[in-house]
C-alpha cells in the first residue's frame, strides 16, 4: 500500500527536501500551500507534475495554519499515514517585529493541527518541528533533557508547540514527536537566513555585483548541519513505535564570523577584521589573483555594455576587480537582536543511538556545497545574460 504524508511548509527548505526524500521512497507526498500573488513555489518546481496525470504523487492545496476548518477538512480528506508539521514564520529576528503573529502562526498553529487531528478521529502519525532556539541561553552542549530558556518571541512559540505535542500524546495516546532540529542550512535556505545570506552576497561580490554585505552579531555561535541529512531524520523517527523527542544535530560549533572567513577563503579572499563593534570591518587581505582582475581602482562594477540596458537584470561582469583594502563587510546593528541566543551546540547521541542516524556532511563541505552553488548559479545567469545579448546584436544587425 503506497503510504501518504501530508507536508505544512512544503514550499519551504526543508518541506521541499522532505517532499522529495518522500517521494523517493514511494509515497504520495501532499503539500499545504499558502495562497500567494506570486509563485511561492520555486523550491519544489523540479518535483512537480500536472495533477492531472493519474500516476501524480505529489498533490497541493491551497490553505494557511491559521484556518482550523480547512485543516480539518484536509486531513479527513486525504488521510495521511504521517503527518510532517513544518509551516511557521520561522525567522527569529522578524519574531522579535512580530510577536503575535509569530505566536498564533508558530504556537497555536501545532495546537490547531493537533486538534484537527483529534477531531477528524485518523490514525496517524505526527512531526513537530521543535527547534534548538527553545534552549536559548542554556549552557552547551544541549540534548533532550536539557532545560528550555527561550530568548525570542519564536523560541517561546516553539517551546508551547512542544509542550502541546507532549499533551496530545500523552492524553490522547497520539504517536507524535518533537524533532529538536539544530539550525541546517543548503542551498535553498531563505536569502535572510545568516548563512545563506553570506554566500549569496559573496557570489555577487566574486562576479562584481555587489560591493558589500551588511551582518549583525558575529560572535553567536551555531551547530550547522545539512538540511537532507536533516530531514532524514524526521522520517526516521515517525518510522519507530514508541513516540519520543529526539536531537538532531550535527555536534559541531563555530561563529558567524567563522563562516564568513571560511566562505570568503573557499571563494580566494582572505579577510582581515578591522575595529569593534558596530564598527568592525571585513577587509580584504588578499585576493587569489588566478580568481580577481587586478585593479587600480575601487570600482569594482566593469562598464556596462550598451547592449544590456534593455535588460532588466543586473549585468554581471564576471571577473570582479577586488583590492587588498577593500572593505566587503559592514556590521549593521539593525540585525542585532533584542535578545541573543549565544551558543548551541547539540548533543545528538540519543539519534545515533536509537534511529541510527548520523550527519553526511559537517560544516566545512557545507560552506563549500552553499559557496559553490551560489557562484554556479549566477555565473548560469551571466551565461544567460550573453545569450540574450548575443540575440539581441544578431536581430539589430538584421
Ligand atoms: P522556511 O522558512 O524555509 O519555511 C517555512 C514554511 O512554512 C514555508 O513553506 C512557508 O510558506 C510556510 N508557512 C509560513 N507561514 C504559514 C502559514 N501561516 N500557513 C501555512 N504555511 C505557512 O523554514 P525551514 O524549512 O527552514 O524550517 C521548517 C520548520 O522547521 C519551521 O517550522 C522551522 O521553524 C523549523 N526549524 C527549522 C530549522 C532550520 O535550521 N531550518 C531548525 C529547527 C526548526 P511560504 O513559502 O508561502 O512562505
Ligand atoms: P537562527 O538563524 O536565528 O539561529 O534561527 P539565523 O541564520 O537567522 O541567525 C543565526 C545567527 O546569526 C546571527 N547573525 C545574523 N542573522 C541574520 N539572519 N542576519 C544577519 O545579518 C546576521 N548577522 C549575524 C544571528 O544574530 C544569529 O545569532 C534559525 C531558523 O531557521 C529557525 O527557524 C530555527 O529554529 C533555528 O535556526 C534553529
Amino acid at each position: 500500500m503506497t503510504k501518504r504524508a501530508l507536508i505544512t511548509g512544503i514550499t519551504g527548505q526543508d518541506g521541499s527536501y522532505l517532499a522529495e526524500f518522500l517521494l523517493e521512497k514511494g509515497y504520495e507526498a501532499h503539500g499545504l500551500i499558502r495562497r500567494s500573488s506570486t509563485f511561492n513555489t520555486d523550491r519544489i518546481d523540479h518535483i512537480y507534475t500536472d495533477p492531472h496525470d493519474a500516476k501524480s504523487k505529489l498533490l497541493l492545496y491551497y490553505g494557511d495554519i491559521t484556518d482550523s476548518g480547512q485543516l480539518t477538512n484536509l486531513i479527513y480528506n486525504i488521510q495521511p499515514d504521517e503527518i510532517y508539521h513544518l509551516a511557521a514564520q520561522s525567522h527569529v529576528r522578524v519574531s522579535f517585529d512580530m510577536p503575535e503573529f509569530t505566536g498564533d502562526v508558530t504556537g497555536l498553529g501545532t495546537t490547531r493541527l493537533l486538534d484537527a487531528i483529534r477531531r477528524s478521529g485518523i490514525k496517524t502519525r505526527f512531526y513537530q518541528a521543535s527547534s534548538s532556539e527553545m534552549f536559548g541561553d542554556s549552557p552547551p552542549p544541549q540534548n533532550e533533557e536539557t532545560p528550555f530558556k527561550p530568548r525570542s518571541p519564536y523560541g517561546a512559540a516553539k517551546v508551547y508547540a512542544y509542550w502541546m505535542v507532549k499533551n496530545y500524546r500523552e492524553g490522547y495516546g497520539m504517536l507524535a514527536v518533537n524533532g529538536i532540529l539544530f539550525n541546517h542550512e543548503s542551498p535553498r535556505r531563505g536569502e535572510t537566513f545568516v548563512t545563506k545570506k553570506i554566500t549569496r552576497a559573496l557570489a555577487r561580490i566574486k562576479l562584481g555585483v555587489q560591493d558589500k554585505l551588511y551582518l549583525g552579531n558575529l560572535e553567536a555561535k551555531r551547530d550547522w548541519g545539512y538540511a537532507p541529512d536533516f530531514v532524514e531524520a524526521m522520517w526516521l523517527m515517525l518510522q519507530q513505535d514508541e513516540p519520543e523527542d529526539y536531537v538532531i544535530a550535527t555536534g559541531e560549533t563555530h561563529s558567524v564570523r567563522e563562516f564568513v572567513n571560511l566562505a570568503f577563503n573557499h571563494a580566494g579572499i582572505e579577510l582581515e577584521w578591522r575595529g569593534s563593534g558596530a564598527y568592525e570591518k571585513g577587509i580584504v587581505a588578499s585576493v587569489d589573483s588566478k580568481q580577481y582582475g587586478v585593479s587600480s581602482v575601487q570600482n569594482k562594477n566593469l562598464e556596462k555594455p550598451s547592449a544590456y540596458s534593455s535588460l532588466p537584470t543586473v549585468y554581471l561582469s564576471g571577473k570582479s576587480q577586488l583590492k587588498v583594502g577593500d572593505v566587503l563587510i559592514e556590521i549593521d546593528p539593525r540585525y542585532f537582536r533584542p535578545l541573543e541566543v549565544e551558543f548551541l551546540q547539540g548533543d545528538a547521541s540519543k539519534a545515533k543511538k536509537k534511529l541510527n542516524w548520523e550527519p553526511k556532511v559537517k560544516f566545512r563541505d557545507l560552506v563549500k556545497i552553499m559557496v559553490d552553488e551560489d557562484i554556479k548559479d549566477l555565473e548560469e545567469m551571466r551565461r544567460c545574460q550573453d545569450v540574450i545579448r548575443k540575440l539581441a546584436n544578431s536581430k539589430s544587425m538584421q
